[in-house]
């Protein structure tokens, strides 16, 4: 049995974040509005399969991926580039590779008790993030 991440998350904290934006060339303006943001998760996992909505008062994003299963990601509203996506699992940790123009992308999520953790790399930036369960 996989480990279960269904629910709603609302972040707490959001730690070099502004770094990861540089790394993806994320604009300035645009970098000013976003690290504002206490973006929600909502995922809605079934075994393997997740759907992953990240949401905030600014943008959305959608990603849907079976975990050993890789995909053409776009990451729109975002950095809008194109990558071949890869999620496994190690142990109960998700681990994603996101291979494109960009080196060292991707991201990490565990949980531990009521808070899920995500790591987001691009390049040589690594964001921390802890996101809380709703209830
Ligand atoms: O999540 O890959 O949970 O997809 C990363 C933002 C800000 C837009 C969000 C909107 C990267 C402007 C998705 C913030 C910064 C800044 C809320 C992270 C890019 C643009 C959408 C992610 C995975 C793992 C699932």
């Amino acid at each position: 049995m996989p480990a279960d991440y269904n629910g709603t998350w609302n972040m707490v904290s959001n730690d070099n974040f502004e770094g990861y934006m540089k790394a993806l060339g994320i604009d300035f303006a645009t970098r000013i509005i976003a690290k504002m943001l206490k973006p929600q998760k909502v995922i809605e996992q079934k075994g393997d399969f997740f759907h992953v909505q990240t949401l905030s008062s600014f943008r959305n994003y959608n990603a849907e991926f079976t975990v050993g299963v890789e995909f053409n990601e776009e990451t729109k509203g975002l950095d809008n580039r194109k990558c071949k996506t890869l999620v496994t699992w190690d142990n109960d940790r998700l681990v994603c590779v996101q291979k494109g123009k960009k080196n060292n992308r991707g991201w990490i999520h565990w949980i531990e008790g009521d808070q899920l953790f995500l790591e987001l790399s691009c390049e040589d930036q690594v964001c921390k993030q802890v996101y809380k369960k709703a209830d």
